[in-house]
């Protein structure tokens, strides 16, 4: 029969395949861009009204992109243009970036406390390099290799590859995502993460409460931030942001080219009602945040995901991975109003005066005039003169400059209260840390360009470190391979003999934690190098800010310890505040105080980007790594059988030497191995003398030093 129609069944085929390929090909296309929209994803809802839970699935793309690319076509002199499918603005200047689905900031992931969130992350960046994502807030309890930390928690997801990350939202409060790779971070992978409450107990002060109204704001550099690295950390390159942006969009000011600038992000608000506004800091370099409304108060009720006891300020100072919600009233003749952005610290009017602003907009009145206007003058973006201010910068605090020691968490709140810490403390750590003066031999070369040959500005660099030590990533994430890495390379500072303070000492530091235990954290910054201040977060916890003090100019670790047992450093136990994300003033410590309630292996670090990258963090190993691999999955991705370089050889020979020198003295196995040592040795001149074979302890010796010294040209093995 087929055989008989054989024109007829040819044509059939031919037509099925006219039909069916071209929509295969329109298929894949709409897959690959079919991106979520943040607003009207289907978890969008009002959580009290349908708590769910529900299953909110993501798809997030990163590959490199373009502002102001092509496809913005004639943006800025069309404002239309500007708003555009892919059109990527920034704050105006053409850059390279890592694009999140084509966008900046990254799209919001909006759920309910609950919701259940699975994110695919594609890796279509063309340098091939890995990435995780890390999701800001969230405690992963039960999930910690779902904590997006890089060699750390799970391994890079590969280029060409997908991964899923699947986690239940939890705890609710404004939030954030983005990457924990490398300097993708300041490359443009973020994006905000927030989880509502079906009883929020503030939700009596507050009438709206919309995904629109979540800003993320960043500081912005002019170049990618790998470039802006190795000019900083190899020459002498600045470490300042050019510029601000608030939900990836801003007009750069002062613009120099003149014209039209690129459109800020508008916040609709509608006369007579309540808003709550949810701000992120996704500062990179040292860029502290001074946030102010034009005209308006702002009555802040949460941080970090925690409720406060609600206070009202005129501005409000965000540090680098905290986040504050606030309710913005509109009570003002309807009008436009600026939501102005100051940087203080590397972006203040000694260096870049970078800020940005975002237009608060009343329904009804149009915003477009105020959009080619740019940004006003950057002292008058500071906030109202002698208004009140909240999470001061490096001062100590008064009635107009309120620290986060002041904020009350509400009575009763959380409900079962887990996170007493009125308690005896379990273990109590003093972790200092400022810019060392110290070869960090990846960026000073002990013999070609020691810190001592530098001059301050051709490029000399003090190295940021907690306890002189610097964090070394694991090369196998410790969560689940813990067993593959080398056991002398996980250290802290007292593994090492204490003449070595001056020396450089890298490793995979750690502090060992038993589980359900009250942990007392005294971070102390020294300050002598810098008036810089740096923003720690806590991965996997809340911890309750217990303490706060600037000191002075500097202050040594010998000081604090003698305050603290003299009983002078301030702690309150009375309600303290719960947050994730805290700042230590220069010259002065904070206290914290947290339960080891959740195991896993877990990063605490300054949450500037550059300090981070070269070491400023230290992993929490909370209960033990048997414990921890029995809640991954068998078959997680590994690392397989890479090998890291290692920690700074150098260094990491002497100490080898002297814990084997320590193995030797201290331990009966130590005592019989130096007996077998001695044995052997007078067998081998026994032998030696007996028949005349040759053997040269002396020149082994050498050989081992010279493999381990950079005075030496011979590279050493990088290998272990
Ligand atoms: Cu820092």
């Amino acid at each position: 029969m087929i055989l008989r129609y054989p024109v007829a069944l040819t044509l059939l085929l031919l037509s099925a395949a006219a039909c069916s390929t071209p929509a295969m090909a329109e298929d894949l296309e709409e897959d690959l861009f079919h991106f979520f929209d943040e607003f009207k994803h289907e978890c969008v809802r009002n959580c009290s009204a349908d708590p769910g839970p529900r299953e909110c699935r993501y798809r997030i793309r990163l590959e490199w992109f373009m502002t102001m690319s092509k496809a913005c076509f004639d943006c800025p002199r069309n404002l239309t243009d500007c708003f555009r499918p892919h059109c990527i603005t920034g704050d105006g200047v053409e850059r390279a970036l890592l694009s999140v689905n084509r966008q900046l900031s990254g799209p919001g992931i909006h759920v309910c406390e609950g919701d259940t969130v699975i994110a695919e992350v594609h890796n279509f960046m063309e340098m091939g390099e890995g990435t995780s994502v890390h999701w800001h807030g969230m405690h992963q309890v039960g999930t910690q290799h779902m904590d997006g930390v890089s060699m750390v928690t799970q391994c890079p997801i590969n280029a060409h590859s997908s991964f899923t990350y699947r986690f239940a939202a939890s705890p609710a409060g404004t939030h954030y995502w983005h990457s924990h790779s490398g300097l993708q971070r300041s490359e443009g992978i973020f994006g905000p993460l927030v989880v509502r409450q079906a009883a929020d107990p503030h939700a009596g002060l507050y009438d709206t409460d919309q995904p629109e109204h979540t800003l993320l704001l960043s500081d912005w550099f002019h170049e990618l931030g790998a470039t802006k690295f190795a000019a900083h950390h190899y020459s002498n390159g600045d470490n300042k942001p050019k510029g601000l942006i608030i939900n990836g969009r801003g007009a750069f000011a002062p613009s120099s080219a003149g014209g039209p600038q690129t459109p800020r992000y508008v916040l609709r608000v509608r006369s007579g009602l309540r808003h709550r506004v949810r701000v992120i800091s996704n500062a990179i370099l040292n860029c502290p945040f001074v946030l102010s409304v034009a005209n308006h108060s702002l009555l802040v009720i949460a941080t970090d995901g925690a409720p406060v006891v609600p206070i009202e300020v005129d501005s409000l100072i965000i540090y680098a991975g905290e986040r504050f919600d606030f309710v913005l009233t509109a009570d003002r003749p309807p009008g436009n109003y600026l939501l102005m952005v100051a940087g203080l610290a590397d972006c203040d009017s000694r260096f870049t005066m970078a800020r940005q602003s975002a237009i608060v907009s009343y329904a009804g009145i149009d915003e477009t005039p105020l959009q080619g206007a740019g940004n006003p003058a950057y002292s008058d973006m500071l906030g109202r003169p002698g208004g009140r201010q909240l999470n001061p910068f490096n001062r100590a605090p008064d009635a107009n400059h309120i620290d986060v020691t002041s904020l009350r968490t509400p009575a009763g709140w959380p409900p079962a209260d887990h996170l007493t810490v009125d308690g005896p403390v379990d273990a109590k750590f003093y972790l200092a840390f400022d810019f060392e003066v110290v070869n960090n031999s990846r960026y000073h070369h002990p013999a070609y360009y020691p810190i001592s040959a530098v001059r301050k500005s051709d490029g000399h660099l003090y190295t940021p470190q907690i306890n002189n030590v610097a964090l070394h990533m694991p090369p196998a994430p410790l969560l689940y391979q813990f067993d593959d890495v080398l056991q002398s390379h996980i250290c802290n500072n007292t593994d090492f003999d204490p003449s070595l303070e001056t020396e450089f000492k890298a490793c995979h530091h750690a502090l060992r934690l038993g589980v359900n235990k009250t942990v007392e954290l005294v971070l102390i910054d020294k300050g002598f190098t810098f008036d810089a201040s740096h923003p720690f977060h806590l991965h996997g916890h809340f911890f309750r800010v217990i303490g706060m003090e600037k000191l002075g100019k500097n202050v040594s670790v010998a000081e604090v310890k003698r305050r603290d047992s003299a009983g002078l450093l301030r702690r309150n136990l009375d309600r303290p505040v719960m947050k994730d994300t805290v700042i230590v003033p220069d010259g002065g410590y904070t206290v914290l105080r947290f339960r080891t309630d959740n195991p896993g292996v877990w990063l605490l670090h300054c949450h500037l980007e550059f300090h981070v990258e070269i070491g400023m963090g230290l992993l929490l190993l909370v209960g033990d790594a048997a414990s921890w691999s029995a809640g991954v999955p068998a078959n997680f991705p590994r690392c397989g059988s890479w090998k890291g370089p290692g920690p700074d050889r150098r260094w990491q020979q002497r100490e080898l030497r002297l814990a084997e020198t320590h193995r030797l003295h201290m331990t009966a196995l130590g005592l019989a191995a130096a007996g077998a040592v001695l044995l052997a040795a007078l067998l081998s001149v026994f032998l030696t003398r007996r028949f005349g074979l040759r053997s040269n302890p002396v020149q082994n010796i050498e050989t081992v030093s010279e493999a381990v010294s950079y005075g030496s040209l011979k590279a050493p093995q990088l290998t272990f």
